[in-house]
């Protein structure tokens, strides 16, 4: 009867527009901000009992459409350990976003609180956080209204990064516990990360073993960050003022953050990886390093521009690969026995997967696109690195791997300095979810121990020349693939003319796949030469037609 009252109360404001469709996709629910009110309300009366199904764990509500344009929002869930909302609940979310009437969503949540064994009297608990957009406070209210139909305890964080958010939930399921991830409050993000990098800084730098000219003091890591004119910007500014300001010498462009209108324009992770080119307001140095966060700062890429003035991308496949020799090395030096191995998708370059498969000898796993799927493969591993080709990406190291380095007493300095290093890269390095600040710090660390320029991180291997391109099709749904995206299985007769083109390339690889968050199909092409792969790219484009 409460509940009834509660709707009676709140749906008659948040009442869903009748001829919408919505659907709970990879990023969560994604569109213009200005059809969302129904949608987030619904998802805060899910989060409710998503929290009381899981004896009153906190939930994690982000609202942020990452890299999309401004006028654009969206709404995902976390679980209580920090990981992407459970699968069969995606489709709850989208069931509940569907419903047409308040008698609709009450019978919905009796049906879901019988069919799950969900005591609806039972507490619940939720925190909730946004990005920068302009809709992002009343999309938070309209949210909290659906939290308090089913009574749901929450906090507001207001502005943090998608990783942030993942953090807090983690923290605060784990808090008191053996596991204990960290202090759930802000401060406590920046102190954990912070302590890790001066820790592992303090084990390699001195100002002995220093390049540096003036012999007492190293000189300053830098790094220029393009912070999209998202959130990121303001946070990576807090924790490096606050904790490392003494070791980091850095730069924030495209940092207007409060200027919504701004968000994503003409700058980020996603513009300079689908441009490959520079985002605007950086007038690069040759071999200086730069790196673009996205809108909610969960990607990012790096890059430089080399001695003949070309601008080179070191995206997420080349993370991917420094963090796997680095971390390699250090196992080997450990002493210790770790499975190491490495996840991508069917975007990575085809010179990655080779270097990481010949040269460093590890294991490749190939999944679909989404966090979720890669996220999943990396925890086979006891220390499990993935990253997609966007930036999107963390290393996850295993409980078990974790309790060995804790307990493993060195026999020599050098295993001690490799076993604190991977323990305090473990603490680094975000182990909920792909992570901006955190992978840009962990990149800057491993590059200021090798004593590596951008060029010498480049050369581990070198891109094939490869085109991503978007092809507008009347329905995408007819386009379905196997063997993690590589291959269509539908439309019939397509996958092998795709094939036979391209065999006409050398080095030529192509696959084809409908986008989960676009209306649209996209083409992926690699080939020896940039005209060979623009042409190739060319090629399938028209068949996909
Ligand atoms: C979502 C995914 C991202 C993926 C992208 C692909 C999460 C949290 N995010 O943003 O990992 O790269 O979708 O988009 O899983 P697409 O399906 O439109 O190509
Ligand atoms: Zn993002």
């Amino acid at each position: 009867e409460e509940i009834r009252d509660q709707l009676d109360q709140y749906y008659g404001i948040h009442a869903k527009p009748q001829q919408l469709k919505f659907t709970y996709g990879t990023a969560g629910f994604r569109t213009k901000a200005n059809i969302l009110d129904s949608v987030v309300f619904v998802v805060g009366i899910l989060a409710s009992l998503r929290s009381k199904y899981l004896d009153g764990q906190t939930i994690g509500i982000m609202i942020t459409a990452s890299h999309n344009p401004p006028e654009d929002n969206g709404i995902k869930l976390c679980d209580p350990q920090g990981e992407m909302l459970e699968q069969s609940w995606e489709t709850y979310a989208t069931t509940l976003a569907n419903l047409n009437t308040k008698d609709e969503i009450f019978n919905e949540i009796i049906k879901l609180s019988t069919q799950l064994n969900i005591n609806l009297d039972s507490p619940s608990n939720v925190v909730i956080a946004r990005d920068s957009r302009d809709s992002g406070p009343i999309l938070t209210s309209s949210t909290i209204d659906g939290l308090k139909v089913l009574n749901t305890q929450y906090k507001d964080f207001g502005l943090l990064t998608t990783p942030q958010l993942h953090y807090l939930v983690k923290s605060i399921n784990t808090l008191n516990s053996t596991t204990s991830y960290g202090e759930p409050t802000e401060d406590g993000y920046y102190q954990k990360l912070s302590n890790a990098f001066k820790k592992i800084y303090n084990n390699f730098i001195t100002p002995a073993s220093s390049l540096s000219s003036s012999a007492s003091s190293p000189q300053k890591i830098k790094i220029t960050i393009d912070a999209a004119n998202g959130i990121g910007g303001p946070k990576i500014d807090l924790l490096i003022q606050k904790y490392l300001n003494d070791l980091i010498d850095y730069q924030i462009v495209n940092n207007q953050y409060q200027d919504p209108l701004a968000l994503n324009v003409g700058s980020g992770a996603d513009y300079v990886k689908t441009n490959q080119r520079l985002p605007n307001n950086i007038n690069p140095v040759p071999l200086q390093l730069y790196a673009s966060f996205d809108g909610d700062a969960d990607r990012v890429v790096f890059y430089y521009q080399d001695e003949e003035g070309l601008f080179k991308l070191l995206d997420g496949d080349k993370i991917s690969t420094l963090l796997t020799s680095f971390l390699k090395d250090l196992i080997s030096k450990s002493g210790l026995n770790a499975e190491i191995g490495v996840v991508q998708t069917a975007y990575a370059n085809g010179s990655s997967t080779n270097y990481i498969t010949d040269v460093l000898k590890v294991p490749v796993v190939c999944t679909p696109t989404g966090v979720k799927h890669l996220h999943h493969e990396a925890a086979k591993f006891d220390i499990g690195v993935y990253f997609e080709a966007n930036g999107h990406g963390t290393v996850l190291f295993s409980d078990n791997f974790i309790s060995v380095l804790k307990n493993t007493s060195p026999s020599t300095p050098q295993e001690q300095r490799a076993i604190e290093t991977l323990f305090e890269l473990s603490n680094l390095i975000n182990q909920t979810v792909g992570d901006a600040i955190s992978d840009l710090l962990t990149v800057l660390i491993v590059l200021t121990i090798k004593q590596w320029n951008p060029a010498n991180w480049d050369e581990l291997y070198t891109d094939l020349p490869n085109r991503l391109t978007k092809v507008i099709v009347p329905d995408r749904y007819v386009f379905k693939t196997t063997n993690a995206e590589r291959q269509l299985t539908s439309p019939e007769g397509l996958q092998e003319k795709i094939e036979l083109t391209v065999k006409k390339y050398q080095n030529g690889r192509s696959f084809v796949r409908a986008s989960g968050t676009e209306d649209a199909v996209r083409v992926y092409a690699e080939a020896n030469s940039r005209a060979e792969a623009d042409q190739l790219s060319h090629d399938i484009s028209e068949l996909v037609k």
